[in-house]
């Protein structure tokens, strides 16, 4: 772990101790405040404590007091604060936290009153009925309680894309700094870009396999070697995660990375078709069936058909290449997959982003400056609004003021990128929105989002929503679930009939590209796109390190079909600023 991450996950440990044993919360939101920035800054934050301490205490949101706690960390490995700290509660109390629904009022409550102290002593107490009259913990409650760990028990196992992807990347390349590498890549859902992932499968070719395969067993981080073999290697590593590594020869990668891509229903439907064509598909490659011989094409060392590379297998079975998130048996084989799906490169606008006026990290100029090094052409700056007071969402007055300043920047840059001066507007539990019209009215961009009330019933959810999206100010209906992947179900709308409607309206439905969102998902984008719908992928980039989560929103849109056609981060920026205008 990088020490930007270890500093954030004490300041964020610190945030949740000061939390449930009631300090200000003052106090609290500034330590998740540098927590979030260690999570995003760029900067090696403990290297500048050391070289230049002065600088790091003018970022914006580094106090002296967190300056010295880097400086201590740098020098001590540790943080006496922290420790201290975690050691005046029971070491399963902070868990507790990550329920979804439980904040920390009630974690205090249950710990404080209840004698909680863990998530399995949580648990027995729900099963024995001992929770029962506790305050603030009446039958509804607890029977939330109760559905969320029986949610958490369905993720078990499976790690959100975004996580999977950090530690594969950092096995390839480890593997590949092994020396040797010809052709690698990951495989299996990751590579089809699924929201959660099972196990890491790498496919590889390689001079000298073994060396490869005791690289694995030796990269940083892997605590526990599950199958040791020539051409098979399953690690673990301290974060739980499997990775397998498969190495073959080079002349049979395409069909060992065919193979090892799945989905195993794609594959199915693969094999199918070349027996029905009088062939064999294996992970060694596309044979020819012989009537009548011993063994497998393979033991007999007939030459494949086709097993180079994946286009091979595919052209030499009459078919057109499907790329990966597509490969799932919805149809990829019978219908040609659009020829403009969207990619990271086609998408050229980032149209949902917080600056420090609200809960990011950045000022405007510095978002707009990101922007323009990822090679956008526009941009649409969208805080909170007044609802969402723990993310400092802006008052009437404060709104007003943000739009000016943004039509400032807006104005400098106007040569290189346009600036939307725009609110994220949150969906009340009623439908309406939570600024007047006079106010919406006078920005160039409204998207608007659901944040409270996400436990609603279906039908309730879904009248809120088409609510939003008959709003006639409103361009993008923001994580329109509010579903946190692994974590938390959110809103179970009727997407078919905010789809038709946003479509009838002029309206698009986002993509939040945060792994933690993935919010629509993907069954959802298909409905989008079936219904002619606009959808929009969004990073919701709180600063500049989040715009790296826009390769999960485009998979995601990806494994729905989404085509640059229906998605207005790809549209040229006239016919952006179109859509924008046409709402005003
Ligand atoms: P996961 O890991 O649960 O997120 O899902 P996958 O799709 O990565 O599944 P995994 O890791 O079990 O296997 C990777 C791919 O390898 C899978 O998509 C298809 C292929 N594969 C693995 N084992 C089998 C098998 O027993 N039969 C077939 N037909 N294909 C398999
Ligand atoms: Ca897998
Ligand atoms: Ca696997
Ligand atoms: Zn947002």
């Amino acid at each position: 772990m990088s020490t930007n991450l270890e500093l954030a996950r004490i300041f964020s440990e610190i945030a949740d101790v000061l939390d449930l044993t009631g300090a200000n919360a003052f106090r609290v939101n500034a330590h998740r405040k540098v927590a979030r920035l260690l999570e995003e800054s760029g900067e090696d934050l403990g290297a500048l404590a050391r070289s230049d301490p002065a600088r790091l205490r003018e970022i914006p949101g580094v106090g002296e007091g967190s300056a010295a706690k880097i400086e201590e960390f740098v020098r001590t490995g540790k943080v006496k604060e922290h420790d201290e700290l975690l050691a005046t509660i029971p070491a399963g109390v902070p868990a507790l936290l990550g329920i979804p629904g439980l904040g920390p009022k009630r974690v205090r409550t249950l710990w404080q009153e209840g004698g909680v102290d863990s998530v399995e002593s949580l648990r027995a107490r729900l099963a024995d009925g001992s929770l029962t009259g506790l305050p603030g913990m009446g039958p509804k409650t607890l029977k939330a309680i109760e559905e969320s760990l029986a949610f958490l028990d369905t993720t078990r196992g499976r790690i959100r894309l975004g996580e999977a992807a950090e530690v594969a990347a950092a096995m390839v390349a480890h593997l590949q700094a092994a020396g040797g590498v010809i052709r690698i890549s990951p495989a299996g859902s990751l590579r089809r870009g699924k929201e959660t992932i099972g196990d890491i499968d790498i496919v590889a070719s390689a001079s000298d396999p073994a060396a490869l395969h005791r690289a694995l067993q030796q990269a940083p981080g892997v605590s526990k070697v599950l199958v040791s073999g020539d051409t098979k290697t399953s690690v673990r590593t301290d974060r739980g995660v499997q990775v397998d590594l498969r190495t073959v020869d080079d002349a049979q990668y395409g069909a060992a990375l065919l193979y090892f891509t799945g989905s195993k229903e794609h594959n199915v439907r693969l094999r199918e078709r070349a027996q029905r064509l009088g062939m064999r598909l294996n992970e060694y490659g596309l044979f020819r069936e012989t009537e009548g011989a011993e063994g497998t094409p393979q033991s007999r060392g007939e030459a494949p058909v086709a097993a180079r590379t994946e286009e091979d297998v595919y052209d030499a079975l009459g078919l057109w290449w499907v790329p990966p998130e597509l490969r799932e048996d919805h149809g990829e084989l019978d219908r040609r997959p659009p020829e403009d799906l969207v990619s990271v490169a086609s998408i050229k606008a980032e149209l949902h982003c917080h600056t420090t006026a609200s809960d990011g990290t950045l000022e405007i100029a510095g978002m707009v400056e990101e922007a323009i090094r990822r090679g956008f052409h526009t941009i649409a700056i969208t805080d909170h609004s007044r609802s969402q007071a723990q993310a400092n969402g802006l008052s009437i007055e404060r709104v007003r003021e943000h739009a000016a300043r943004i039509r400032e920047v807006a104005k400098a840059y106007a040569n290189r990128i346009a600036v939307l001066a725009g609110s994220e507007v949150d969906i009340l539990a009623d439908g309406t929105l939570d600024y007047p019209d006079d106010v919406l009215a006078e920005l160039d961009w409204v998207v608007a989002s659901p944040h409270s009330a996400l436990r609603a019933e279906p039908a309730a959810a879904t009248e809120r929503l088409l609510a939003a999206v008959r709003h006639p100010l409103v361009h993008v209906i923001g994580h329109p679930t509010g579903r946190i992947v692994n974590a938390r179900e959110g809103l179970s709308p009727d997407v078919a009939a905010l789809a038709k409607e946003a479509a009838a309206r002029g309206v698009a439905l986002e993509v939040n590209a945060n792994s933690m969102r993935l919010d629509l998902r993907d069954a959802h984008v298909r409905i989008c796109v079936d219904a002619g719908c606009a959808v929009s992928i969004n990073t919701d980039a709180h600063g500049a390190g989040d715009f790296d989560q826009l390769p999960f929103g485009v998979a995601t849109a990806r494994r729905g079909w989404l085509g640059t056609g229906l998605c207005i981060n790809a549209w040229t920026q006239p016919r952006l600023l179109a859509f924008a205008r046409a709402k005003r």
